[in-house]
């Protein structure tokens, strides 16, 4: 087992849903991570501690997934010097704007990179660029991903075309 670069939290087991698909984008570039149920509100003792002894470990970024009042990254940089990812997690009354507003609101000082509300793929790209910056075998997995990107934009665009020439005959 290699030991785990990156750090998912999130401040429930009903955040994973959402969060699994950082998880995914990790293993999918073979970085290795954990993942980990730790609130801000509901365990705050136990995340201090569990931040505070992360470099420790060799983890070099959190991603911490929360909703509603979502102050699980806030909390996370507030311990840590290590850079702090955060993921709105979408929620029932307020379709996860609550949790964007209170995640991307930090003061001076105290950064969170706050992504699109329920986009956890992203934050685990960003955490991979992060580690890339060190790593050129991520750096060459970065850029033949952003190839894949292109060629799939691409090959959209083909068809949308072929089907709009298609139409004009008709
Ligand atoms: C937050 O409260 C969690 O991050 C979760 O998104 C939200 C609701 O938690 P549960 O009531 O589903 O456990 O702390």
């Amino acid at each position: 087992m290699h030991q785990p670069l990156v750090s998912i939290l999130m401040g429930s087991d009903s955040d994973w849903p959402t969060l699994e698909a950082a998880s995914n984008v990790l293993k999918d570039f073979g970085v290795p991570h954990e993942a980990r149920v730790l609130s801000a509100h509901r365990s705050p003792a136990s995340l201090r501690r569990y931040v505070a002894g992360a470099p420790r470990r060799g983890l070099k970024v959190f991603i911490a997934g929360a909703g509603g009042a979502a102050h699980l990254g806030g909390v996370v940089a507030a311990h840590t010097i290590l850079p702090v990812i955060a993921v709105p997690i979408e929620t029932k009354s307020l379709k996860g704007l609550d949790s964007l507003l209170s995640m991307v609101q930090m003061p001076t000082g105290v950064p969170v990179a706050t992504v699109a509300i329920g986009n956890a793929a992203n934050a685990a790209l960003l955490a991979i660029q992060t580690l890339a910056l060190h790593d050129r075998a991520l750096q060459r997995k970065l850029a033949a991903y952003k190839r894949r990107l292109t060629a799939k934009n691409l090959k959209a665009d083909r068809t949308l075309q072929a089907t709009l020439r298609g139409r004009s005959c008709r």
